[in-house]
């Protein structure tokens, strides 16, 4: 596949309700989405899941397009691509910047497969069935006003209810939902609020039966984790720590969790996503795969991937209704008892809709050439 030309199309979204958690409320971001066309016009798309702040990690949607712009562009610019595996590897001469290297990486996946005939998940190893799905729910004002959201969604039939807990909205919000249901999937996301120090505070949360804590401890750390997984009966998920196959295989050694959750985004791409996968099934550490609010282009690719076969806990992959009055697709992603059906069609099978485009368009930025104001390694 020769990639002849790349567009940007950063666009600004609103979500229907703000989001929040341990680092901030978000309810508007742009994003960027990156289309790639080949030299038969053959077009794949992929998303940053960043947001306007450097909140979650360190990237920003601006950082993101400007290390599409000047670099992961300039390097793919006019080069053959024969097979989506080796992007990863060309885009390497970058350091970290993960949500701007997935968002081009999964694009070229869409392309690849569309240019192939096949779906996405065909690709990736998966396997075509129905995906469970759970539902993240940021932090709310009251242990009363979380307990009716729940309701809600119980209702809706996710599997599984992630709740997001900080200091201050931890222990009683979440004893209060588990009494009102004792026998749900029920899992809290600290989004690193805490320290070793809090140690005695967490063990409070084991009498929950929860699925699991993510991370409760430093977004870059492993160590510390390791430390209060052993002190903690309730089994700890990575999220924030989690960038490479290394990072997984030095956490899994380490034993800092018994669960790890997989955002295509934050490792770079589907191809890590796939390692990463691949080492957890080895060593009979189960998955998920993480949301970040993306739109219908990100979560396409996110449901692909949830069909490989150690995707065995629900992922946060709401569907549209959830986060856009309208989603940025043609065919929204809809949910049936819980479940939620592969887009049908080749790659993602999610076509994006041109005039919700336009609608939402900040900037259109087209390039077909290699020209790079920096040195640019061959
Ligand atoms: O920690 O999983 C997280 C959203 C933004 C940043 C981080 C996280 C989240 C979510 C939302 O939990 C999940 C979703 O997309 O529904
Ligand atoms: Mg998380």
């Amino acid at each position: 596949m020769f990639i002849k030309e790349i567009v940007l199309h950063t666009i600004s979204v609103s979500l229907k309700s703000p989001f929040t958690t341990s680092f901030g409320t978000l309810q508007t971001k742009e994003v960027c989405l990156v289309e790639v066309i080949d030299e038969s016009g053959v077009t794949g798309w992929g998303e940053t899941v960043t947001s306007d702040e450097p909140y979650y990690n360190e990237e920003t949607t601006e950082t993101a397009r400007y290390i599409l712009k000047d670099f992961l562009i300039p390097k793919l610019i006019k080069k053959e691509i024969s097979d989506p595996m080796e992007v990863h590897q060309m885009l390497s001469f970058v350091r970290r910047h993960h949500i701007a290297k997935s968002a081009i990486e999964t694009a070229i996946w869409d392309a690849f497969s569309k240019k192939n005939n096949k779906p996405l998940y065909e690709l990736l190893g998966g396997e075509k069935k129905p995906i469970a799905v759970g539902k993240s729910i940021g932090i709310q004002n009251s242990p009363e006003e979380l307990v009716s959201k729940v309701a809600q969604y119980v209702n809706d039939g996710f599997h599984k209810i992630k709740v997001k807990i900080a200091p201050g909205a931890d222990i009683d919000y979440i004893r209060k939902v588990r009494k009102e249901f004792p026998d749900i999937n029920l899992m809290a996301d600290a989004n690193s609020a805490y320290s070793l120090k809090d140690t005695e505070h967490l063990k409070q949360l084991d009498q929950f039966h929860l699925l699991m804590i993510e991370q409760p401890l430093a977004h870059d750390d492993i160590i510390d984790h390791s430390i209060l997984q052993k002190e903690l009966s309730t089994p700890i998920c990575l999220d924030e720590s989690i960038h490479t196959y290394d990072d997984a295989r030095k956490a899994i050694e380490l034993g800092s969790c018994k669960i790890i959750n997989i955002k295509i985004g934050r490792v770079g791409g589907l191809q890590e996503s796939i390692r990463i996968h691949d080492l957890c099934k080895k060593h009979k550490i189960p998955v998920w795969c993480g949301g970040m609010l993306e739109t219908g282009v990100g979560r396409s690719h996110n449901l692909h991937m949830t069909t490989l076969s150690n995707f065995t806990i629900p992922g946060d992959t709401a569907p549209s209704s959830h986060y856009w009055d309208e989603d940025i697709i043609e065919e929204d992603i809809v949910m049936e008892k819980g479940y939620i059906r592969i887009p049908k069609g080749n790659g993602i099978g999610s076509e994006v809709c041109r005039t919700s485009l336009q609608e939402k368009l900040i900037q259109r930025e087209s390039f077909q050439s290699a020209y790079s104001a920096h040195p640019i390694p061959v």
